[in-house]
C-alpha cells in the first residue's frame, strides 16, 4: 500500500523547522537529468522516471520500435551501458540533519550510484527499492548524482557464468534470432522485457521509478501495516504495526487516526519505549460496525484511511498514512471424497466465483504508463463485470496506483511473485537479492484489500515437473506427463546431465518457493493471505491438474494442443487461471504500425507483430474451421476478433455454468504491451477488441447459457447474486427473417450464488424439421418486462450459416456526451460492428442484431463530429466474404 509522508518542499520546510513541527525532509529529485551512452561525449536530456529507449526516442536517436519492424533496429541498445546524471543543492539546513539519504523507488537493473564521483552502491534487482546514505559525501551547495547502468545482457552473461549450470528453460525468451544468449532468467529483471509470445524484445535500462532526497533527525517511521485480526458486521479488530528506525533509545508516543468518508476517529495514544535501531511496535484498533469491503458485483468497496504519527518528548518526529479495506479472505482447498480438493476464494464467508483475466504490464516500457491509462484499463475491467485480475509473474510488481484502483473498483488481485517458468541461479547473492525484493514489495503491497493471494511463480512447477524431470531423467507420472508435455511443444532432447546440476536445480526450486517466499510472507505479511507456490499446480508438491481427482488450478490452451474449441467441454478444473485464444487488434491499431504495403495477412511486418508460436498459421487454421474465408485484409482483422470470441464464448459460459465445481475463469490476457496479435481483450491503447464487449456479457451477474454437448441441449441459468431470483425463462427458435419456429416459456427460480439447468432436451428433438443454417435459438430470463439475461445460440458453425444481405437502418440522436445510434434490420445481422476513423467509444459492439429488434448504442465522443452519420460505418459478418 502506498504510504505517503507529508512532503515538505524546501521553503516550507524552513518555516516548519523554525516552528519545530517535524523532523522530516522529503525532496523530489526527478528534474534536470541528462544521459549518454558510456564512452560517448554528448549528453542528452532525459526523463525520470523513464528508461533509455524512451529517452533515445524523445531525442530522435532511435525510431519508434512499435512501428513496422523497427524492433530489430534497436537491438543494439541493450548491449551498451548508459549513464544518467543530475545536480542538486544541499543548503545549510539540510547539511545539519542527522540522517541524509537518497531513496530510489526503482532502478533497472545493474546500477552503480555515484554522488560527487564517489561510488556509494551497486544494485542488481529491478524490483527493489534502494536507500543510500549520502551524508558522508554530501557538500554544502551543488552536488552531482550520477548513475551508471551496465548493459543487462553483459551482466546477464556474467551472472549465468557465475551460476555455471546449463539446464533448459521452459520458455524460449530469445524470440529474435541474434547471437546473444538467453540471459533473462539469470537476473532479477522483468522477464517479459527479453521477449515473450506477445511482446517485443526490448530490454531497457533506467531510473524507472522516482528518486527522493530524504533527511531526518532522531527517528522515522519506515512503514505502517494494518493487520486485520477479526472482521465481523459488529466489529473489526486490527493492529497498526509500525516499523520505526531510531538513532537513540527514547520514550515516545504513537497516535493512530482512521477515517472513512471524512469523519476522523482517533485511537487512544500509546506510549512506547524505542530502542536504538529498528523497532516493531503496534497499536490495537477496534472499529464498531465496520463498513466491509466486497469484490465487484457483491457489494461496496469502502477503503479506510489510517494515519500513524510518532511523537518524541517535545515534538512530532514523523507521520505516515496508508489505506485498507476490511474483509476476510481465504483460498479454500477442502478435501473431496474422490481424493481431490476444492479451489475457490471465500470472501467475508461467501464463496466467490472468480471472473477475470490475467494482467501483463501495460507497456514494454513500464515507466511511461500514465495514471489515466491505468484508470481507463481497470475501469474497463470492472465495467466488464470482472472481480479478479491475476498479476502475472513474468511482469512487474505494479505501481501503487494500480492496486489503489483495484481496491476502489473491487477487483481482487491474484499476485504472482516475479518469477516465470525458468530455473534460477543458486548463488548466495542471488538469494539475498530475492529476499530484499520480497521484503520491499510485500511491505509496499500488504495493506491492499484487493490482494487476495500470493502466488510463487508462473508455470515453474509445470516446468519442473515435466521439463526438468524429463531432462534430468527423473521418473514422473506418465499420464500427467503426456498431457503436460503436449502443452510444451519445445522440449529439448534428454541429455546426459551432471548429477550435481540436478541436485542444484532441485534444491534451488525448493529453497526459493518453499522456504524463502513462505518465510517472507510470514515475516512481512504476518500470514494475512494464502500462498500458492506456483500457477498452475495440483497442490503442494503435487504436479498437474488435468486428470481426476481434480485439485489446484489449470492453464489450458486449446490451440496449443491442436484441438477444436469444443475440447473445452472435455477439460475439467476447479479453477482455470489461464486459457485463451489470440486475435488481431482493431484495424485502426494495425494501420498505425503498418505502411500500406504491409497490410496483408502474411507480410513480414504483420508477422513481426505476432510472436505466438505459429501464430498467424493458427489464426488462419481455426478461421478456416469456423468462418468463411474473409474477402480482404480489413475483413480478416475483423473475423480474427470474432474467432477469438467464438472460442471464449464457449469457454467462459461453460466455466460459469459448471459452478460450484469450477469456481474461477481468468482468461489470458487482459491487455498488451505493444501493438500485436495476442490473446488480449484490450489492445495496448485500451481499445477493446470484440472479446472485451463479449466478456462483459459473459461475466454479467446473471446469465443464461444455451449449449449443445454430445447431442444433449441444455439451458443453464447462472447467478452470482446473493439472493434467490424468481424469473420467467422465454425460449424461441426463429429463422433469420424473424419467423418463430418453436417457442417455450416457463417459470424458474434461480438459487443464490449457483448454477442450474433450467431446460434440457435431446438436440435432435429440438431441431427436427429446422434448417439450422438459417435458425437461431434465443433465451431470455425475464422479470416482468425487465430482461435479466439474454443469449443466442446457433446449431451450426458461423461458416455454415446462410445469411441474407440487407440494410441495417439507423437512427442517430445527438446527446450531451455524443450520439445514440438505434439499429434495426429485417433479417438477422451477425456480429454487427460499428466503426469510424473518429475517436468514438461504443457502449456495445460486435453483437447479434435479431430481426425486427431495436438495439441502441451510446457513442461517446469528445465533441461534436461533423457528418457523424456519414463517418460511422456499420457492417456485419455477411459483409466479410
Ligand atoms: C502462459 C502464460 C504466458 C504465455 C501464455 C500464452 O503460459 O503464462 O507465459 O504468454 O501462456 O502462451
Amino acid at each position: 500500500m502506498k504510504t505517503k509522508r507529508i512532503v515538505w518542499l524546501t521553503a516550507i520546510w524552513l518555516v516548519m523547522t523554525q516552528l519545530s513541527f517535524s523532523e522530516q525532509w522529503v525532496q523530489d529529485l526527478n528534474k534536470g537529468w541528462t544521459f549518454h551512452k558510456v564512452g560517448s561525449a554528448k549528453w542528452y536530456n532525459a526523463k525520470v522516471p523513464g528508461c533509455v529507449h524512451t529517452d533515445l526516442m524523445d531525442n530522435k536517436l532511435i525510431p519508434d520500435p512499435f512501428y513496422r519492424d523497427n524492433e530489430t533496429k534497436v537491438q543494439w541498445v541493450d548491449k551498451n551501458s548508459w549513464e544518467y546524471k543530475t545536480d542538486f543543492t544541499a543548503d545549510e539546513a539540510l547539511m545539519k540533519m542527522e540522517r541524509i539519504i537518497l531513496d530510489f523507488k526503482g532502478l533497472d537493473t545493474y546500477a552503480d550510484i555515484f554522488v560527487n564521483d564517489r561510488l556509494l552502491k551497486s544494485t542488481d534487482n529491478m524490483f527493489c527499492e534502494w536507500e543510500v546514505d549520502i551524508k558522508p559525501v554530501l557538500k554544502s551547495g551543488e552536488n552531482t548524482l550520477r548513475i551508471l547502468f551496465h548493459s543487462p545482457v553483459a551482466m546477464g552473461i556474467l551472472s549465468r557464468d557465475k551460476f555455471n549450470l546449463e539446464a533448459p528453460n521452459g520458455y524460449n525468451l530469445e524470440f529474435l534470432n541474434n547471437d546473444w544468449p538467453n540471459v533473462g532468467p539469470y537476473m532479477r529483471k522483468a522477464s517479459y522485457m527479453f521477449g515473450w509470445d506477445w511482446g517485443p524484445k526490448l530490454t531497457t535500462s533506467g531510473i524507472w521509478r522516482p528518486v527522493y532526497l530524504k533527511a531526518w533527525n532522531t527517528a522515522r517511521i519506515n512503514s505502517l501495516s494494518i493487520v486485520q485480526k477479526e472482521i465481523t458486521a459488529k466489529k473489526a479488530k486490527a493492529s497498526a504495526v509500525f516499523s520505526i528506525e531510531s538513532s537513540e533509545s527514547m520514550d515516545a508516543t504513537l497516535n493512530v487516526d482512521y477515517s472513512l468518508n471524512g469523519s476522523k476517529i482517533s485511537v487512544k495514544p500509546v506510549p512506547v519505549n524505542l530502542n536504538k535501531g529498528i523497532n516493531e511496535v503496534s497499536v490495537d484498533i477496534e472499529i464498531a460496525k465496520p463498513a466491509i469491503w466486497w469484490p465487484n458485483g457483491l457489494g461496496a468497496h469502502p477503503v479506510y484511511s489510517f494515519t500513524g504519527s510518532l511523537k518524541g518528548q517535545e515534538k512530532e518526529l514523523d507521520r505516515i498514512s496508508t489505506k485498507t479495506g476490511l474483509r476476510t479472505v481465504k483460498l479454500v482447498q477442502k478435501p473431496e471424497s474422490d481424493g481431490g480438493s476444492t479451489f475457490y476464494f471465500e470472501v467475508n464467508g461467501v464463496p466467490v466465483f472468480a471472473k477475470g483475466a490475467n494482467y501483463i504490464p501495460s507497456d514494454i516500457f513500464p515507466s511511461r504508463v500514465t495514471d489515466d491509462h491505468y484508470r481507463e484499463m481497470l475501469k474497463l475491467a470492472a465495467d466488464a463485470n470482472m472481480n479478479m485480475l491475476r498479476v502475472w509473474g513474468g511482469g512487474i510488481y505494479e505501481s501503487d496506483l494500480f492496486y489503489d484502483l483495484c481496491d476502489e473498483l473491487g477487483l481482487m488481485v491474484w499476485q504472482d511473485f516475479a518469477f516465470a517458468i525458468y530455473h534460477m541461479p543458486d548463488y548466495k547473492e542471488f538469494y539475498e537479492s530475492i529476499q530484499k525484493e520480497l521484503g520491499d514489495n510485500i511491505t509496499r503491497l500488504r495493506n491492499h484489500p484487493s490482494i487476495v493471494l500470493w502466488c510463487g511463480n508462473n508455470e515453474t512447477d509445470l516446468l519442473w515437473n515435466v521439463l526438468f524431470k524429463r531432462y534430468f531423467g527423473i521418473p514422473y507420472d506418465e499420464a500427467e506427463g503426456k498431457l503436460l508435455e503436449s502443452l510444451i511443444p519445445f522440449l529439448p532432447a534428454v541429455d546426459s546431465i551432471n548429477p550435481v546440476s540436478k541436485q542444484r536445480v532441485l534444491k534451488e526450486y525448493d529453497t526459493v518457493f518453499y522456504s524463502i517466499i513462505p518465510e517472507a510472507i510470514q515475516k512481512y505479511d504476518y500470514n494475512a493471505r494464502d500462498y500458492w507456490p506456483s500457477s498452475p499446480m495440483g497442490g503442494y508438491r503435487k504436479p498437474g491438474t488435468m486428470t481426476k481427482p481434480y485439485s489446484g488450478d489449470m492453464h489450458y490452451y486449446v490451440a496449443v494442443i491442436n484441438k477444436p474449441f469444443s475440447d473445452y467441454f472435455e477439460m475439467q478444473s476447479h479453477f482455470f487461471s489461464e486459457h485463451g485464444f489470440h486475435a488481431w487488434p482493431d484495424k485502426k491499431t494495425v494501420y498505425e504500425f503498418t505502411s500500406v504495403s504491409d497490410r496483408s495477412e502474411n507480410s513480414a511486418v504483420m508477422k513481426s507483430h505476432i510472436k505466438a508460436a505459429n501464430g498467424s498459421t493458427l489464426i488462419r487454421k481455426y478461421m478456416d474451421m469456423y468462418y468463411k474465408s474473409p474477402k480482404n485484409f480489413d475483413s480478416y482483422l475483423y473475423v480474427s476478433q470474432l474467432l477469438q470470441v467464438h472460442c471464449m464464448k464457449m469457454a467462459l459460459e461453460l466455466h460459469r455454468s459448471r459452478m460450484p465445481f469450477t469456481m474461477g475463469t481468468l482468461y489470458w490476457q487482459l491487455n498488451d504491451v505493444w501493438p500485436v496479435a495476442s490473446w488480449a481483450s484490450l489492445d495496448f491503447q485500451n481499445n477493446p477488441k470484440a472479446l472485451h464487449y463479449f466478456v462483459k456479457k459473459a461475466f454479467s451477474p446473471v446469465i443464461v447459457v444455451p449449449s449443445d454437448y454430445k447431442g444433449q441441449f441444455t439451458v443453464t441459468g447462472v447467478s452470482d447474486k446473493l439472493q434467490d431470483i424468481n424469473a420467467t425463462l422465454q425460449m424461441k427458435i426463429m429463422d433469420f427473417s424473424g419467423k418463430v419456429l418453436w417457442s417455450k416459456e416457463s417459470p424458474v427460480k434461480l438459487k443464490a450464488n449457483s448454477s442450474q439447468v433450467v431446460y434440457e432436451s435431446k438436440t435432435t428433438e429440438l431441431i427436427k424439421n429446422i434448417d439450422t443454417t438459417k435458425a437461431v435459438f434465443v433465451a431470455k430470463l425475464m422479470q416482468g418486462k425487465q430482461v435479466l439475461a439474454a443469449n443466442e445460440f446457433y446449431f451450426s458453425e458461423p461458416k455454415d450459416l446462410s445469411f441474407t444481405k440487407a440494410d441495417i437502418s439507423r437512427q442517430v440522436v445527438e446527446t450531451a456526451t455524443g450520439y445514440t445510434v438505434t439499429l434495426t434490420s429485417t433479417v438477422l445481422q451477425k456480429n454487427v460492428c460499428l466503426s469510424s476513423d473518429e475517436d468514438i467509444k461504443f457502449s456495445d459492439n460486435y453483437f447479434d442484431l435479431l430481426p425486427g429488434e431495436k438495439v441502441t448504442i451510446q457513442c461517446t465522443t469528445s465533441g461534436k463530429i461533423e457528418n457523424f452519420n456519414d463517418k460511422l460505418k456499420v457492417i456485419s459478418l455477411v459483409d466479410t466474404y
